[in-house]
C-alpha cells in the first residue's frame, strides 16, 4: 500500500544572496529524482514551519538541497524534520503554486467560485474563520478559531433555496501518468435531525476533463455524501478518476467540490486543508463512493434512460406477478398512437414542469426528480425508465431504495420495479422479474407525498432494472434512487408481491 506521508520541517531563509532549497525524493532502482517542494529567495529573518505530503508506490528517499544564489550574503538553516502518516497540503503555497493543495490560510490558492454568469452554480464557498460565523469553530489547519476553511452560506441578501449549489473549482491540473488522490477534511453538521427528510444538503467532488468543456450532462460524483455526518473535523480522500471506467484522467482535467443547499438546514457544510497525493486511493468514508446506477436526479439522469418500444414488447406475463394477457394487447395498441413523446416518458422535473406542484425530495428543491405524467389517455400507457448496465457483483443481493410519490386521478396508476436479466448472447431471451409493483388503487393520491420504498436484487448475472408505469390518467415521480450491498425487506409492504397463478 502507499498510504502518504506529511513531511514537516522548520527553515530559515534569510539575506540577499539566498539561492533556492528544494525537496526531492528519490525512488529506489533508478535515479529518478522528483522535485516536490521548491522555494527560491529570501523569506524574512525568521522561522517557519514547511510542508510537503509524500507518496510513492516504490520505497524512497527525501533529500534537501540547497543552493547558493547571486552572492554569499545570507543563509539557509533547517530543523526538526517530522515525518508522519496522512498526507497535508503543501505549505507554503508558494513551494508549489498550481499543486491543487490548499490550507486556505492566505487565499484559495487558485481555486475559484465560478459566478452566476457562467451558468454553473448558484451561489458561492465563502472562505471564512469562525468568528461570528455560522460554521465550525475551529478550522483543521490549525484547530483555532483564527482559521482560515471553505464554508457554504447562506446571507441575508442572498438567501438560499434548497437544491441551490455552489462551486469550487481547481486550477487545471495535467494529465494523470498514475493512479491519484485527493485528500481534504470536511464538517458536515446538523444541529437537529429530521428523521422526515434530508435538510443539511450535500457535499461532493466530480472530476472533470477538459474536453468535456460545459458538457454536464453527465457529472458523476467520484465521492459524495449527504446530510449530517458528526459535530468534527471528519478525513476525506477520493480518487481522481473518470467515471463510469474509474480510469485516471488521460487529458488535462478540473476537480469540482459542490456543495448542495438542503432546504430546512440548521447545521454546517464546510471543508479544509486539500492535498493531492500519487497513489492508489481507498474512497474515504467508504460510504462517500459512487455506485453505478444511483441518482438524485440533480440536473440529469444518471445514465438512466427511457425504454424503448421494443423492450415494451417483451411479454410482460413472464414475471411472477400476475399480469394478465390484456396488458399485452394494450401495450401494442399503445405502440399505433404517435402522441407528443415527451408527455408519455419518464422526464426531469423542472419549475414550469412538474406535476401538482411536488418539491423535490432530496433537498427541497423546487425541481429535481424524474417522473412521468400520463393525462387522459383511452389506452394504458407504459413508460419504461431503464438503469445503466449493472455488471456482475461481489455479493449475491442488492437492496434497491428509492423515494416514490403517486399523483393523478387515475383508479388503478400503477409502478412497477423489474429486474431484466441480460442474457449472454442476443438469441437468448431477456430475463424479467418482477420485484416491486405499487398501485394506487385506494390510495389518496389528491396530495401527492413522497413514500420511501426499497427491495432486494439479485446480482447473479448482468442486469438493468427497469420503472415501469402502467396509466391512463395519472403519474409517479422518482427520486434518490440508492443501492445498498445485501438483501433489505420490500417496503412499504404492500408493494411486495406474492406468488399469484398466472
Ligand atoms: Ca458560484
Ligand atoms: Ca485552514
Ligand atoms: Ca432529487
Amino acid at each position: 500500500d502507499n498510504n502518504p506521508i506529511c513531511m514537516s520541517f522548520a527553515t530559515h531563509m534569510f539575506g540577499n544572496g539566498i539561492g533556492t532549497l528544494r525537496v526531492l525524493k528519490r525512488s529506489q532502482g533508478n535515479n529518478d529524482e522528483s522535485v516536490i517542494w521548491k522555494i527560491s529567495g529570501p523569506s524574512g529573518n525568521r522561522w517557519y514551519q514547511a510542508r510537503v505530503p509524500v507518496s510513492s508506490p516504490k520505497p524512497f528517499q527525501l533529500i534537501l538541497e540547497a543552493m547558493v544564489g547571486n552572492n554569499y550574503l545570507g543563509n539557509i538553516a533547517i530543523d526538526n524534520i517530522f515525518l508522519r502518516p496522512g498526507t497535508c497540503p503543501i505549505f507554503p503555497q508558494t513551494a508549489s503554486p498550481n499543486s491543487g493543495d490548499c490550507n486556505f490560510e492566505e487565499n484559495t490558492c487558485g481555486w475559484t467560485n465560478p459566478g452566476l454568469t457562467d451558468q454553473f452554480d448558484d451561489f458561492d464557498w465563502a472562505r471564512q474563520f469562525s468568528y461570528s460565523v455560522s460554521g465550525p469553530g475551529t478550522d483543521h489547519t490549525i484547530g483555532t478559531s483564527s482559521g482560515y476553511y471553505m464554508n457554504l452560506v447562506s446571507s441575508s441578501q442572498l438567501p438560499q433555496r434548497g437544491g441551490n449549489s455552489a462551486w469550487l473549482v481547481s486550477p487545471q491540473f495535467p494529465a494523470a501518468t498514475t493512479a491519484r488522490c485527493m485528500a481534504f477534511y470536511y464538517y458536515m453538521y446538523e444541529k437537529t435531525i429530521d428523521p422526515s427528510g434530508p435538510s443539511l444538503g450535500s457535499l461532493r467532488v466530480y472530476v472533470l476533463p477538459s474536453s468535456s468543456s460545459r458538457e454536464f450532462s453527465m457529472l458523476t460524483p467520484v465521492w459524495r455524501l449527504n446530510n449530517h455526518q458528526g459535530q468534527r473535523w471528519l478525513m476525506a480522500r477520493a480518487p481522481i478518476v473518470l467515471l463510469p471506467e474509474g480510469k485516471p484522467p488521460t487529458e488535462p482535467y478540473q476537480v469540482i467540490i459542490e456543495g448542495i443547499w438542503g432546504a430546512d438546514r440548521v447545521g454546517y457544510i464546510a471543508f479544509d486543508d486539500i492535498s493531492f497525493f500519487n497513489g492508489d486511493c481507498t474512497t474515504l468514508p467508504s460510504k462517500a463512493t459512487t455506485m453505478n446506477g444511483e441518482c438524485s436526479f440533480v440536473r440529469d439522469m444518471c445514465g438512466w434512460t427511457n425504454g424503448s418500444k421494443s423492450e415494451q414488447s417483451i411479454p410482460l406475463f413472464e414475471g411472477r406477478n400476475g399480469f394478465s394477457r390484456s396488458h399485452i394487447v394494450v401495450a401494442t395498441q399503445s405502440r399505433q398512437f404517435q402522441l407528443d413523446e415527451g408527455s408519455l416518458t419518464w422526464r426531469l422535473a423542472s419549475t414550469s414542469t412538474r406535476p401538482a406542484n411536488l418539491q423535490d425530495h432530496s433537498f427541497g428543491a423546487p425541481a429535481g426528480y424524474a417522473f412521468f405524467d400520463i393525462f387522459n389517455q383511452n389506452v394504458v400507457q407504459n413508460p419504461i425508465l431503464r438503469s445503466p448496465k449493472f455488471e456482475l457483483a461481489l455479493v449475491d443481493n442488492r437492496c434497491i431504495s428509492f423515494w416514490f410519490a403517486p399523483f393523478g386521478r387515475g383508479e388503478s396508476t400503477t409502478l412497477s420495479v423489474v429486474r431484466v436479466g441480460l442474457p449472454a448472447s442476443d438469441a437468448e431471451p431477456e430475463n424479467r422479474d418482477v420485484l416491486w409493483r405499487f398501485s394506487t388503487r385506494m390510495f389518496d393520491t389528491s396530495r401527492p407525498d413522497w413514500n420511501y420504498a426499497q427491495t432486494v436484487v439479485k446480482t447473479d448475472t448482468p442486469y438493468t432494472v427497469q420503472f415501469e408505469g402502467e396509466a391512463t390518467d395519472g403519474g409517479f415521480a422518482l427520486d434518490d434512487i440508492t443501492f445498498y450491498e445485501g438483501e433489505c425487506e420490500t417496503r412499504p409492504a404492500r408493494a411486495a408481491l406474492t406468488e399469484i397463478e398466472v
